[in-house]
């Protein structure tokens, strides 16, 4: 009997032979599922203001334009296992009460005045803020001042999709009944204190709203002190302060700064990663792609392409990506490109990591 007469014989009992497929089951290495992409701020802000006079933030129960990446089209996938969109809420607006089980982050990127109420608590949101939504908790959105508020949504869909574990509901109620005052998480949790017999500590984070001016200070102080990493500049992720792990585990966000100057080193990382600049300019070379990226532009870095940046003026970048739900399966790896032009003690340095 041939290869293929054997084939189509235990097909008709669901069976098929692993010989045809083992090498694509267990590549040699990660294949570029993502492309690498970029949405300039410019086309984000003019397509959100269509979608205003298209819809409002109630009807729309949330309104977004979601950043779909080539290689997904009709997924609503940036990556293999992350969402990303562009949200927007004008004065008195509201984005109507609900919950589900994937996980949401949020970098606010214009406007004052933008709230969000979490699990009762209501908190105000300035462009740089860093938001989280954990799993499975009530979470409304609304303006109160003059100015409309956009920012960039980071969910872990894909995944919840993947595991076919994912639930939702809507609220009764379309605002969330406020059950603790403004301020009071960060109150118990950001100080370097938390209250005795507290019994957070799962996964999930009771911080959830991180200010830009203190991630701001931390990376202006960090790059006073420390030496500049070669490939990432000075990078800091965001915690839970209960564990020290990702706020959400199924995604890790960072801020980083590359000083006036950055010429950095080509390398890779398994995790692909979605992108924003917060203030200043870089240049992103990833894969067969070379931007300057500006203020409030979006791009990808896939998993494992190559990416090097170079700033000319002082940049900070946020991204997020899968990074921690690949570290908790021991998945992750970085590598630094050995053909990359580096100083022999920078090099020498970064491969005994
Ligand atoms: C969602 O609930 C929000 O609450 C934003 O702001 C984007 C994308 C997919 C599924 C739920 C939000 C979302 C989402």
């Amino acid at each position: 009997m041939s290869n293929n007469a054997f084939r189509d014989h235990i097909a008709h009992d669901n069976m098929t032979p692993l010989w045809e497929v083992l090498r694509g089951l267990t590549p040699r290495e990660p294949k570029q599922t993502a492309d690498p992409v970029i949405w300039r701020a410019e086309t984000i802000r003019q397509n959100m203001k269509m979608a205003c006079e298209v819809i409002s933030a109630e009807d729309a129960e949330r309104r977004v334009l979601v950043l779909e990446n080539p290689k997904f089209q009709g997924k609503s996938q940036i990556t293999s296992s992350l969402y990303a969109g562009i949200q927007m809420i004008l004065p008195g607006e509201v984005a109507p009460s609900h919950r589900h089980t994937a996980s949401a982050l949020r970098l606010i990127l214009s406007g004052q005045g933008g709230f969000t109420t979490v699990h009762g608590e209501k908190v105000l949101m300035n462009p740089g803020d860093f938001v989280i939504t954990p799993t499975n908790v009530f979470h409304d959105h609304g303006a109160q001042g003059t100015e409309p508020v956009m920012w960039l949504d980071g969910l872990d869909v894909p995944v919840v999709q993947m595991l076919n574990a994912g639930f939702s509901a809507d609220d009764p109620n379309l605002r969330q009944v406020l059950t603790r005052p403004t301020g009071d998480s960060n109150a118990r949790f950001a100080a370097g204190l938390r209250p005795v017999g507290d019994t957070h500590g799962g996964p999930v984070s009771p911080l959830f709203h991180y200010p830009y001016s203190r991630t701001r200070a931390a990376l202006e102080q960090l790059s006073l002190v420390d030496e500049w990493d070669a490939c990432n500049g000075f990078k800091l992720m965001f915690t839970n302060p209960t564990n020290g792990l990702s706020p959400i585990r199924s995604m890790g966000a960072f801020m980083q700064m590359f000083p006036a100057g950055f010429k950095g080193t080509s390398f890779r990382e398994t995790d692909g990663a979605v992108c924003c600049v917060v203030e200043g300019s870089l240049r992103v070379q990833v894969g067969d792609q070379t931007w300057t990226a500006c203020k409030d532009d979006v791009f990808v870095l896939p998993g494992w392409a190559w990416r090097c940046f170079e700033a000319d003026e002082q940049c900070v970048l946020f991204s997020f990506s899968d990074r921690p739900l690949q570290e908790h399966l021991g998945f992750w790896r970085s590598e630094i490109n050995p053909s990359a032009t580096t100083t022999p003690g920078e090099n020498h340095e970064n491969l005994s990591v």
